[in-house]
C-alpha cells in the first residue's frame, strides 16, 4: 500500500537577542497556517527555533543563561503551536534549548503529534564549538558550554502521521556532518529524518579549513549523502539571516532517498518549502543497493566504535 506524505520545512529568518518567544511563535504560527493551506502533514522548524542562537553570547554564570531554555513543553509561550497543530491536524518538529528539572541542559528537538503528544525526543549528540571564552574567535560558538551531549542516542519510532505512518528519526545541525548519526538511524529503518540547523555563514574559527563559498555545499553534501546512503527522506530546516550582526545561512532543503533535492528555500527569511514523499522509495533502497543485511560487513567496522580520535598509520617499511 503506497504511503505518501506531504512534508514541509518551515525556515525561520533571524531572531534578535532582544526578541521574546512570542515573536518567534507568532511567525511559526503563520508558517504553520501556510503549511496547512499547502496540504502539508509534517512541519519541521529549525534548531533552537524559539530564541536567537544564544551560544554566540558568553555568560560566566550559566544561571544567567537560564532564560534561553524551556523548562516545560508546552509552556504558555509554545502552547499556541500545539493548538495550531491540533487545529490543522499537522505534526511538527521543534528545536529548543531544554533545561531539565534536575538541572541538565540539552540542545533538544521533539516531534509533536497533532494530538499534542510528544512522539519522539532527541538531544543533540555532536556539539560543535567550545566551552570557554575563546579570545581568538571573532564570534563565540559556546555549545559545549551551554549543552551536555545528548543522552538519548538516535531513536527511531514508527509514528502515525496523517492517514499513514512513518519511521521517524531526528538529528540536530552539526550531527548531519557525522555519517555515524545517519547510519545509526538507517540501521533502524528510518524513513524521515527531521533536522534543524543554525549554521553561521562565515567560519568563526578563521582557520580557513572550510572556505566560505563551500559552507552551503558542505551542508547539502552531508544531508544528500546521509539520505541516499540510508535510503531515507530528510527535511533540513535553517534558522537564517542576520541575528544582531551575525549571519546564519538558509538554504533549507527537502531530500529524497536518491539524494535529490526536492525543494530548497531561496531566501534567508521565514519561508515554507513543501514536497510530496512516497515512502515506498525508502523500502526500494533498503531492498537493493542499501540492503544492509546482505551487504554490510560489521566485522571490518570495529574502529568506528572502538576509537574516538584518529590514529596515525604504520609507516611502510619496504
Ligand atoms: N552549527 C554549525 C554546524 O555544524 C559548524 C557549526 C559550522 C561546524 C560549519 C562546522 C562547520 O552546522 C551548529 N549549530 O551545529
Amino acid at each position: 500500500m503506497t504511503r505518501r506524505l506531504t512534508l514541509a520545512a518551515a525556515q525561520l529568518g533571524p531572531i534578535q537577542r532582544a526578541e521574546g518567544r512570542d515573536v518567534a511563535v507568532g511567525r511559526m504560527l503563520r508558517l504553520m497556517e501556510k503549511a496547512h493551506q499547502r496540504g502539508a502533514q509534517v512541519v519541521v522548524f529549525p534548531e533552537l527555533a524559539l530564541t536567537t542562537f544564544f551560544p554566540r553570547w558568553y555568560e560566566e554564570d550559566l544561571a544567567q543563561a537560564n532564560h534561553w531554555y524551556e523548562t516545560a513543553l508546552p509552556s504558555n509561550a509554545t502552547a499556541p503551536l500545539f493548538e495550531a497543530a491540533r487545529r490543522y491536524g499537522i505534526g511538527f518538529h521543534l528545536g529548543y534549548a531544554e533545561l531539565t528539572p534536575d538541572g541538565h541542559r540539552y540542545n533538544t528537538a521533539v516531534y509533536v503529534h497533532p494530538s499534542g503528544q510528544v512522539v519522539l525526543k532527541y538531544r543533540k549528540v555532536h556539539l560543535p564549538g567550545h566551552r570557554d571564552f575563546d579570545p581568538v574567535r571573532r564570534v563565540q560558538h559556546l555549545e559545549k558550554r551551554y549543552f551536555e551531549p545528548g543522552d538519548l542516542g538516535f531513536p527511531v519510532i514508527r509514528a502515525p502521521i496523517a492517514d499513514t505512518e512513518a519511521n521517524i528519526g531526528m538529528m540536530i545541525c552539526n550531527d548531519r556532518r557525522w555519517p555515524e548519526a545517519w547510519r545509526v538511524l538507517g540501521l533502524q529503518q528510518v524513513e524521515l529524518v527531521m533536522l534543524g540547523y543554525n549554521t553561521p555563514s562565515i567560519n568563526a574559527e578563521n582557520k580557513g579549513f572550510e572556505a566560505h563559498h563551500l559552507r552551503v555545499a558542505h551542508s547539502h553534501l552531508s544531508i544528500q549523502a546521509g539520505a541516499y546512503q540510508n535510503a531515507c527522506f530528510a527535511v533540513a530546516t535553517a534558522k537564517a539571516g542576520t541575528e544582531d550582526g551575525h549571519e546564519l545561512f538558509g538554504h533549507s532543503i527537502i531530500v529524497n532517498p536518491q539524494g535529490e533535492i526536492m525543494a530548497q528555500a531561496t531566501s534567508w527569511d521565514d519561508e515554507l518549502i513543501v514536497a510530496e514523499a512516497d515512502l515506498g522509495m525508502c523500502e526500494l533502497g533498503r531492498r537493493t543497493i542499501f540492503d544492509f543485511a546482505r551487504h554490510r560487513r560489521p566485522e571490518h567496522y570495529t574502529r568506528i566504535t572502538a576509537q574516538t580520535g584518529s590514529e596515525a598509520p604504520p609507516r611502510w617499511q619496504g
